[in-house]
């Protein structure tokens, strides 16, 4: 070992951890540990194996320094980020580019040196008064073809015990492995801490550089900015798919039951908070994944994993009613962490939980009570909207058997969703690949949510629900999606959702499980089993399947006063729509295949088309 790690190491770790990493006999990682440790300067060094003793250990170090405290359901625990901590911060989340590197200015960058400096100033001695512990992962199912191996160093026993349920062991895996090269790099630390949480907000960084696979992550603790394994390692694997040929995406993975007991998987998309866990969990179908997908192409087809095995996900208006299975899971004794909810005698309440909100109790501000404010004035609910449960996907009964399965699944449909007041339909079809690619994927908008900082319920763009993880050029990553589907014996059929339309009135016009029929009528359309009417858009559901689909489904009757409403075209929204992404794409972005201004302008004549012949607003029925 080289002389100089070696010295490193033995000052902050026993023989015992040091023995860990060297039976990984990889010199690259252990140079790796030996230099952060010295830059981050903590007052010794835990290496976690598989092993049930390190898991065991990292667990009740939360409890120990209070990043989590039990509650009384057996298992549980509740952590609480500071209150400026609360969801992911787009605004320092920043790339490292070499000059003269153009990727276009949706991608937030800062210049490699400035931004390397900026970093290493910010880790110098930060862990100051900590331990540090090492901890290595699996990113995808083992023994996979899709497996990533991933290193994370923190000092946040929360960050690791999370990571712990929400990804699979792989430690044992890289050392029969052997493989040497090619891994994931995670440095996080939550910086100082004041009441538990992290102080210097300010200094808040995440940073990305792509070309050594590595994040920082600085100053924080919610889990969207540390946990490496998420977020931060989609970013670097959307870079190495398009390098090698595969696509990383934001996507659920599900299996849905068709007629005769066929199984036909999805993946699906939706920018954060908009109902994508929700879709994957629904009654009577299998969730595979919620979050993040690989697709990978194998025997001309496409095939899909998720790429953890737990659920980081939203906890409001998780209740008995509406999300029955997640609630008994939350309700049971069990290896749970929930966050920024309110805690009062041990027990854990959140908004829209059905039940009635304590007057006071203990949350992400501190000793709450109602009518409690922030600096600003603003009261403060008694749980955040980004308040948030992380369980493994094996503690439920829909959980999927081929979860871990090396192979994947075979993708069938993908499906696009955004929080759309205004414009889609609740459900549609593709006209092809590239029209579902370019119309859909590339053109997803969605109204703002708690999941990022900022403000809520302002419509932004999002294509492929991916944007603010993307760390290639916006163009690039259209054509890698467009040339996917080439050669493919069979292409997956592409879909629009849309669970958030409103009438005039801004009244919802679907309900929370008319997904669930959505979701049947995909299915069905995919073998041909169901008609479709042609619209300008994509292909929409007839009144009758649908009828039919809500009667057998939700045991409800489905009007046609409201089929009509619901699948009403609305061309100026749409018209609009296409006027907003056809300047984005001219405007601020490089290399756009001409493929997306052929399909935006072909679509655009479709729907003036249809407006001079019958107007602004078209029912199913006139078509
Ligand atoms: C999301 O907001 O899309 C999440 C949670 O899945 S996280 O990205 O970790 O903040
Ligand atoms: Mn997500």
């Amino acid at each position: 070992m080289d002389k100089k790690v070696l010295n490193i190491l033995t000052e902050k770790c026993s023989q015992e951890n040091i023995k860990k990493l060297s039976d990984l006999n990889n010199p690259e990682l252990m140079k790796f540990v030996a230099e952060y440790t010295e830059l981050c300067n903590p007052d010794s060094v835990f290496v976690r194996t598989d092993d049930a003793k390190d898991i065991g250990y990292i667990r009740n170090r939360a409890i120990e320094l209070k990043e989590e405290m039990a509650l009384s359901i057996k298992g549980q625990t509740v952590h609480f980020d500071g209150m400026k901590d609360q969801g992911r911060d787009a605004k320092n989340t920043k790339f490292f580019m070499v000059k003269g590197v153009e990727f276009g200015s949706h991608i937030h960058s800062i210049d490699r040196e400035k931004g390397a400096a900026e970093i290493r100033g910010l880790l110098k001695n930060i862990m100051l008064g900590k331990q540090m512990y090492v901890s290595f992962f699996c990113l995808g199912p083992v023994n996979s073809d899709f497996s990533i191996y991933a290193v994370q160093l923190t000092d946040s026993a929360y960050v690791l015990h999370s990571e712990e349920i929400l990804y699979r062991p792989g430690y044992e895996a890289i050392k029969k492995d052997g493989r040497e090269k090619g891994f994931f790099k995670f440095v996080h630390s939550a910086g100082e801490l004041e009441n538990n949480v992290s102080k210097n907000v300010d200094d808040r960084r995440v940073f990305i550089n792509i070309n050594e696979n590595i994040v920082y992550s600085t100053n924080t603790q919610y889990a969207g900015n540390t946990i490496g394994l998420k977020k931060l390692a989609l970013r670097l694997a959307i870079n190495k798919a398009d390098k090698e040929g595969w696509l990383a995406e934001h996507m659920f993975v599900m299996k849905v039951h068709g007629p005769k007991n066929r199984k036909t998987y999805f993946t699906g998309a939706y920018p954060s908070s908009c109902g994508k866990t929700s879709t994957c969990m629904v009654e009577g179908e299998n969730i595979i994944g919620d979050d993040i997908a690989y697709l990978r192409k194998r025997n001309n087809k496409i095939f899909a994993v998720n790429v953890e095995r737990g659920i980081f996900g939203i906890i409001k208006d998780v209740n008995p009613d509406d999300d029955f299975k997640i609630w008994n899971v939350l309700n049971n004794p069990g290896e749970i962490i929930v966050s920024n909810v309110l805690i009062k005698d041990g027990k854990a309440y959140w908004q829209g939980d059905g039940r009635p909100a304590p007057k006071d109790g203990d949350n992400f501000s501190g000793k709450w009570n109602k009518g409690k404010t922030d600096d600003s004035e603003k009261p403060i609910n008694h749980a955040h909207n980004n308040a948030r449960y992380t369980i493994r996907l094996s503690d439920l009964d829909n959980c999927d058997k081929s979860l871990e399965n090396p192979e994947g699944v075979p993708v069938r449909g993908i499906i696009y969703g955004g929080r759309d007041s205004d414009t889609w339909v609740p459900v549609f079809q593709s006209f092809d690949w590239d029209h579902g690619v370019v119309c859909l994927a590339s053109s997803l908008e969605s109204e703002t949510t708690a999941a990022t900082l900022g403000r809520e319920g302002v419509r932004k763009f999002n294509l492929m629900a991916n944007l603010e993880f993307l760390s290639i050029p916006i163009g690039k990553y259209i054509q890698n999606h467009l040339d996917f589907a080439k050669g493919l014996d069979l292409i997956p059929i592409i879909f629009g959702v849309n669970y958030f339309i409103k009438d005039k009135n801004g009244r919802y016009l679907s309900g929370m499980h008319d997904k669930r029929v959505w979701l049947k009528w995909m299915e069905l359309r995919i073998h041909n089993d169901a008609g479709a009417i042609t619209t300008p858009i994509g292909m929409i559901p007839r009144y009758n399947d649908l009828k039919r689909l809500f009667k057998e489904v939700l045991k409800t009757d489905y009007s046609e006063l409201l089929y009509n409403e619901q699948f009403k075209i609305r061309i100026p929204e749409n018209l609009q729509k296409i006027e907003r992404i056809f300047e984005l794409y001219e405007s601020n972005v490089i290399d756009i295949p001409e493929m997306v201004f052929a399909k935006l302008d072909g679509q655009r004549k479709r729907l003036e088309a249809l407006k001079s012949k019958i107007g602004d607003y078209v029912i199913p029925d006139q078509l």
